[in-house]
């Protein structure tokens, strides 16, 4: 892992459950299973990749956390819901067993809409700190708008929906780059801009690490959907095979998996000419999306 990567990680980690509500202990069940899915490991890569925004924007990464870690609540009730036996049926996350069957159905939903609406308290409560600062509550707001945009029904959950809706169906090119920019690139493009929002970046960079992190995010799922079947389930913590189990709709079973990895290859050089103007400085953003690349090949 690159070092600056592991010490944003750190950072991310080191603050992950300072934003979680206090819970009173007759509904502490509900926080344990919150805590068992944010601390049972995972990337961390939208947290990082919005504190590397911010940072790259010329922002000061510590007022960023607790954005950084509201994203990540966001993120991982996204994989508690997903791993339900609605949804994709899982048993296996991040190398563990999956919320539902430590702590039971019905306690992972709530899990998940804990972490959600923490999310959302964290940010919110965060931002009222700065009631008399203009400037710095609008980059707040912003980037909050950012990430409950991308996390919502014009992002993550419209992808979900999509993908739901097109297992077991013939599903068009089209419809898949629809499932997989609203599934997963959303959130990251959320992550990167609202980084970018907090760190005061100017309209320029915001496009250009827009256009960075729209490339990162297809490839990141392209790069999922060929691991699916190519990977190796000890090393990636889940179960493989998963996709073709239950009919769903990705690059590889579209377009097959020499095609998938040219697409990946296209999406990589895409993502690092969108920060081409940056030269070196870039560099931590362009190697995250070659490296992505490198790990499926
Ligand atoms: C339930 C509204 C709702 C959405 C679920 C995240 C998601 C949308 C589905 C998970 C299934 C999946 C393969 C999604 C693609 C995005 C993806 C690869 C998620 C896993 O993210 P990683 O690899 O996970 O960053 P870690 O564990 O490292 O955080």
């Amino acid at each position: 892992m690159n070092q600056e990567f592991k010490q944003y990680k750190e950072l991310v980690e080191k603050h992950l459950l300072d934003f979680l509500p206090e819970i009173d202990h007759k509904s502490i069940t509900v926080y344990e299973a919150m805590k068992y899915s944010l601390t049972a490991g995972g990337k961390r890569l939208r947290p990082v990749l919005l504190l590397a925004a911010c940072d790259f924007a010329g922002g000061d990464i510590k007022e960023a956390i607790p954005y950084a870690c509201a994203l990540e609540y966001i993120h991982t009730y996204s994989l508690i819901h997903d791993d339900m036996p609605e949804m994709d049926n899982d048993d296996l996350r991040r190398g563990m067993p999956t919320n539902h069957k430590m702590f039971g159905e019905a306690m992972a939903l709530l899990a998940g809409d804990g972490l959600l609406s923490s999310a959302f308290e964290a940010m919110t409560k965060d931002s009222l700190i700065y009631f008399d600062n203009h400037e710095k509550l609008k980059r707040r707001v912003s980037a909050a708008y950012e990430i409950a945009k991308n996390a919502g029904c014009r992002g993550m959950v419209a992808g979900q929906v999509a993908d739901i809706e097109a297992e077991s169906k013939q599903c068009s090119k089209e419809m898949l780059d629809y499932i997989h920019i609203n599934k997963t690139a959303a959130l990251i493009m959320g992550a990167v801009r609202a980084g970018a929002l907090l760190g005061g970046a100017d309209t320029k960079l915001l496009n250009d690490l827009t256009l960075y992190a729209e490339n990162l995010g297809l490839a990141f799922q392209i790069a999922d959907d060929i691991l699916d079947v190519i990977g190796d389930e000890k090393e990636l913590g889940k179960k493989t095979g998963v996709d073709s189990e239950l009919n769903k709709a990705t690059y590889p079973a579209l377009y097959g998996l020499e095609a998938s990895q040219k697409r990946l290859h296209e999406l990589t050089v895409n993502a690092v000419e969108a920060l081409a103007d940056y030269y070196d400085n870039a560099e931590f953003f362009t190697d995250l999306v070659k490296d992505l690349e490198v790990r499926v090949n």
